[in-house]
């Protein structure tokens, strides 16, 4: 792996002239304005070899501590480099996989794999994922091991499983409407209603009317104290201000299909000084593409959880798995309804099989 920098007037040519050279799959590490034009930083493997748009490969070392720099550029620390390395490694492992898999001829499936793939098919699954699961259950049905069990333990060699206690700072970000805010409401009222202090709510999202209002909404009803970190320097002193709370939770403004939102909110995530842990929330009833649209900014921001909303909603569960098999992301909580809290369960290999059996 290699640091490699795009330079281009706008920042989505800078991004269209990476996606050329490197393909969708290049980790984009930063984004920065500068007076001659959007400098895009992105990890490339070597093995890509020379690429006649890349300008000469960044020999700076990656920056200190995700701080503004002078010029106002934000930086990144190694940690979060090293979470995004790890992802990609998670991604490649369990893609590693899927190539053993089907070179081991996964045409050859039995009956019972067979219908395994076409049920994870008929709920959104990918079918090129599915064969290697079915091979797996197979395997595992062989081993004697009941139906329910033997899909429960592939499935979860595919899509991986976090706990569902986050770290003691936690950010969601995710597109816009994806659930954040109320996610960030129940997960409050979770700990509430087992007698934990309330979490300290933040809000970084200023840009949205009634942003604000709507956490502050719930931290009245909750007891929870509610600060805005609208930029750096402010999110900065709101983390300071909640430093005694056992748990932060922090709101954002939803990403668009446009870097600009990205890079806005890295300029703010800074000021925590990458003391935070990134949990993504997405939808359910997303389509893959959107999804698969929106991942290299949440890659960028060292997401390295997810909550997926919306089974409730989703006709297609498995599209969101498939999103998650070829992430790498591990998935912490699923979201199952408007209710807060009662619609959001701990992710379990069970609550997977569940919703995706039941679609
Ligand atoms: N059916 C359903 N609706 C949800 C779920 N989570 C959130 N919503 C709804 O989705 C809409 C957008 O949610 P919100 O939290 O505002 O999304 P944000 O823009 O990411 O903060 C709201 O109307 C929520 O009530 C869920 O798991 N199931
Ligand atoms: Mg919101």
């Amino acid at each position: 792996m290699r640091i490699r920098q795009f330079t281009a007037p706008t920042t989505s040519e800078a991004l269209r002239a990476l996606r050329e050279a490197l393909g969708e799959d290049a980790l984009v590490l930063s984004t920065r304005h500068e007076p001659g034009g959007v400098i895009v930083t992105a990890a490339v493997d070597v093995a890509d070899g020379d690429h006649a748009r890349i300008s000469p490969v960044a020999t700076d070392p990656p920056p200190s501590r995700g701080e503004p720099d002078d010029t106002g550029d934000v930086r990144f620390d190694l940690a979060l480099i090293r979470t995004q390395l790890e992802q990609l490694g998670r991604r490649m492992q369990r893609m590693d996989r899927v190539f053993l898999e089907l070179d081991g001829g996964a045409g050859e499936l039995g009956p019972d794999g067979r219908d395994i793939v076409e049920r994870l098919v008929a709920c959104g699954y990918g079918r090129q994922l599915a064969h290697p699961v079915a091979r797996s259950f197979e395997r595992a049905v062989a081993g004697a091991l009941p139906h329910e069990d033997a899909l429960r333990a592939s499935l979860l060699e595919h899509v991986a499983v976090a706990p569902p206690d986050g770290p003691q700072v936690e950010v969601f970000v995710g597109p816009t409407g994806g659930g954040k805010t109320t996610t960030i409401a129940k997960l409050a009222a979770r700990l509430v209603r087992e007698g934990a202090q309330p979490p300290a709510l933040i809000v970084c999202d200023t840009q949205r009317i009634g942003a604000v209002d709507e956490l502050g909404a719930y931290a009245r009803l909750l007891g929870a104290t509610l600060h805005v970190g609208a930029d750096a320097g402010a999110l900065r002193a709101a983390l300071a201000a909640c430093a005694s709370s056992a748990r932060v939770l922090i709101d954002t403004a939803g990403l668009s299909g446009d870097a600009g939102a990205c890079a806005e909110l890295q300029t703010v995530l800074a000021g925590a000084g990458g003391q935070v842990g990134v949990t993504a929330v997405v939808s359910a009833a997303a389509s893959l593409r959107s999804l698969q649209r929106v991942w290299p900014q949440l890659a960028q921001l060292g997401a390295s959880r997810c909550i997926v909303t919306r089974f409730d909603e989703g006709d297609e569960p498995g599209v969101a798995c498939t999103w998650l098999a070829e992430t790498g992301l591990p998935l912490a909580w699923l979201g199952t309804g408007r209710r807060v809290p009662d619609d959001l369960i701990a992710a379990s290999g069970d609550q997977i099989v569940r919703w995706l059996m039941a679609a």
